[in-house]
């Protein structure tokens, strides 16, 4: 079934006056892009649970991997609002679309750029740009997800290469990326990141079934058994989790921005159907108890809105530190759950089905409260950050 996308921003604090005539060049071109080639099938995607590799062209096109990375290497070199704006407006139309884009510019492109050799820059960056190579990011493994610094995926020293064995899981882009950033423990147990590609034997990528999540999403096992990686595949210029974890200040950034897209898609969504919606004889938007909920909603879109545009300045100021992109990714994902749980009751029946895109959104952002460290994990980041007291271990 092929859908018209009616979205309408919502804009209740005139924000749009902050931003420069090129971010809203930048977003209005990329919200084209998403009514014409994502909001039409997207639907049919996620019921199937499957990704729609053809719209990857288009998100290259549109600058949706590495905006901020300099041209040189085949990015957009943007700024961050730039970047926030694009992925909201990805995100407005999937969550999985936005995480592919997240991975690739984010957790693929970033590491190679912050932490690679020039080669390694020259090699990967401009086809990573261009979608030419795909690329994913396993932190995560089947026993390490929020404390992944006790990773046990490890590399030896073998003369000419490395050898690499273990597993990660829960790995976005998985099942057909052609290269995967692998963070793993060297003889010194300590943190390093490797470049493996599709074809190196003894490397396998198994893909994850039955997702209720990111159903339109590819996710995936990366699997290590004698993995031989060349030497220059060894991203030399970071060790320790502090190597990961700073490609995670860029993917969570990204996604403080891109969950407000999904609340403001499913508010948008539920503001049209109350106005048409006739009960008792008059739209259900009259009454009171539908009202509150669409008042509370934009109430806290605006909230959301002015704090990733601040956080867009601090970055782009290098000022932003990972705990307030924690605070932002925190918010963003639990004001746009409860938005999505609040405009499902407004579309009552209708709105379990795959007319709307309430539900899907819904279900959607389980994984992005879950991913790029869980809800609680952000909030404890807070605490730490306030009191100087860590309450992790
Ligand atoms: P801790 O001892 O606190 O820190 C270890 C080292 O890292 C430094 N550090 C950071 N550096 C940069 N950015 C950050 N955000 C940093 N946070 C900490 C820290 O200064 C230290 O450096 P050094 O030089 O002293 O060694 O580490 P810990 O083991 O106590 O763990 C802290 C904790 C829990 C906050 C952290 O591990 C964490 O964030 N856990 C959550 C894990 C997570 O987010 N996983 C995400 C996997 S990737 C993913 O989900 C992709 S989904 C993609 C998609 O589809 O969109
Ligand atoms: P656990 O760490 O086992 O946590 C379980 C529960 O315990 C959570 O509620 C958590 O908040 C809580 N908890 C854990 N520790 C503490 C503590 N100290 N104090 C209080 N509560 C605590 N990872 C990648 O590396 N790359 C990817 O591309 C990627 N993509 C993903 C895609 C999807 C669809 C999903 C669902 C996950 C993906 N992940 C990826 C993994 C994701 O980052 C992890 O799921 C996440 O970090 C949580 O780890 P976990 O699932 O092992 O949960």
């Amino acid at each position: 079934m092929t859908k018209t996308d009616l979205f309408e921003s919502p804009d209740y604090y005139q924000l749009d006056e902050l931003l420069t005539d090129e971010n809203k060049l930048i977003r209005k071109s990329v919200r084209d892009w998403v009514k014409k080639e994502v909001s039409p099938i997207i639907e049919d995607y996620a019921q199937r649970a499957e990704f729609p590799k053809q719209l990857l062209k288009g998100l290259a096109e549109i600058g949706a991997f590495g905006p901020t990375i300099p041209t040189k290497y085949g990015g957009l070199g943007l700024d961050y609002m730039a970047y926030g704006l694009i992925m909201q407006e990805i995100e407005r139309g999937d969550s999985g679309i936005r995480s592919t884009a997240s991975v690739q510019g984010s957790l693929v492109m970033y590491p190679i750029y912050a932490y690679g050799s020039e080669d390694q820059k020259i090699k990967y960056l401009p086809k990573l740009a261009t979608g030419e190579l795909m690329g994913c990011f396993g932190l995560t493994e089947p026993d390490h997800g929020s404390d992944p610094g006790g990773m046990t995926t490890n590399f030896k020293d073998a003369g000419d290469h490395y050898v690499l064995n273990g597993a990660k899981m829960w790995i976005s882009n998985a099942p057909f990326a052609d290269i995967a950033i692998v963070w793993a423990k060297n003889e010194q147990g300590k943190i390093q990141g490797l470049i493996v590609e599709r074809g190196m034997k003894g490397f396998s990528t198994p893909e994850t079934h039955n997702k209720w999540s990111l159903r339109a999403s590819a996710t995936g096992e990366l699997v290590f058994d004698n993995v031989k990686v060349p030497k220059e595949n060894l991203l030399p210029n970071v060790t320790g989790l502090k190597g990961p974890l700073g490609c995670l200040n860029q993917a969570r950034y990204g996604i403080a921005w891109g969950a407000i897209g999904a609340a403001m898609d499913c508010y948008d969504t539920a503001l049209r159907y109350a106005k048409e919606r006739n009960q008792f004889g008059k739209p259900i938007a009259a009454f009171q108890l539908q009202q509150k909920k669409l008042a509370e909603m934009i109430t806290e879109i605006t909230k959301a809105q002015l704090l990733v545009w601040r956080l867009a300045t601090l970055k782009n100021e290098n000022k932003a530190t990972p705990a307030q992109i924690s605070m932002a990714k925190r918010n963003s994902v639990e004001t746009a759950i409860n938005i999505a749980r609040e405009a499902r009751q407004i579309l009552g029946g209708m709105g379990i089905t795959g007319e709307y895109p309430i539900m899907r959104h819904m279900m959607n952002l389980e994984s992005v409260i879950t991913y790029e460290g869980t809800h609680d994990i952000h909030l404890l980041i807070t605490g730490m950050d306030i009191t100087g007291e860590e309450a992790f271990k």
